[in-house]
């Protein structure tokens, strides 16, 4: 068991590591904003974003440890992305400019 994951760690890099005890963290969009303003987390682990508001919301980043853009989401849509690299991820909304929320990704 030990040395399985000792090998898989080494065969496929530093992602797999943090993936292999990673969560999930749900943020969610209502009333045009963030549902937290920052949320720290482990490199590996994933956001899930939903959008619980009656408007479409575009929810990106461009900071260097995770850059994604999630495009036009429509409400009730849920879109998840993982986090593998430890830093500063600042995120907004490309349609609301008051929309900002900062995840602090851990090593
Ligand atoms: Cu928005």
């Amino acid at each position: 068991m030990q040395r399985s994951f000792a090998f898989a760690a080494a065969v496929l890099g530093a992602s797999s590591i943090g993936s292999a005890c990673a969560a999930d963290f749900d943020v969610s969009q209502k009333n045009q904003a963030f549902s937290v303003p920052t949320l720290t987390i482990k490199a590996g682990d994933s956001v899930t974003f939903k959008n619980d508001d009656k408007v479409n919301h575009n929810v990106y980043s461009v900071s260097d440890p995770k850059a994604f853009d999630l495009g036009s989401e429509a409400p009730g849509k849920t879109q998840k992305v993982v986090f593998d690299k430890p830093g500063t991820v600042e995120v907004e909304c490309a349609m609301h400019d008051n929309m900002h929320m900062k995840i602090v990704v851990t090593p």
